[in-house]
């Protein structure tokens, strides 16, 4: 058995449990915090059986993969609500462990 960490982007949190679930993986969603940007994120703890481990991880990637996505941005220019231009921003990316579980048990 391994467990997989996977901390992801909370705007891909959502997609990707419910492909998760979908595919009957079990595992617990957490709320948690960038230490280095102090932002939200969110961390999967997905306890699963050897041979499920690339399903899991191919589901990781294919809903938080980092892309470009268009973002409203004000032009200010001094002037209070100039108006908006569309910029693009880096979204979604995953970090992922995989560990060996030692001992597995439901109490
Ligand atoms: P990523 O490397 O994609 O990491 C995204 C989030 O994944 C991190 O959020 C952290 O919560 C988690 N994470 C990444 N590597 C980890 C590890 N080895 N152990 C445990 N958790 C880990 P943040 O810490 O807020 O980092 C956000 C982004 O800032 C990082 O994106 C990276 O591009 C950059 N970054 C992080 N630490 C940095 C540093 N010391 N110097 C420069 N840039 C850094």
């Amino acid at each position: 058995m391994k467990m997989i960490t996977a901390i992801v982007n909370k705007k891909d949190a959502g997609e990707v449990c419910d492909a998760l679930a979908e595919e009957k993986f079990t595992f617990t969603k957490m709320a948690t915090t960038g230490g280095f940007l102090k932002s939200g994120n969110v961390t999967l703890l997905i306890g699963t059986d050897d041979d499920k481990v690339d399903r899991a991880l191919d589901l990781i990637k294919k809903h938080c993969a980092k892309r470009m996505e268009p973002m409203p941005a004000m032009v200010s220019a001094g002037v209070p609500t100039l108006g908006y231009y569309k910029t693009e921003v880096l979204v979604g990316g995953a970090t992922v462990f995989v560990s060996a579980v030692e001992r597995f048990e439901k109490m």
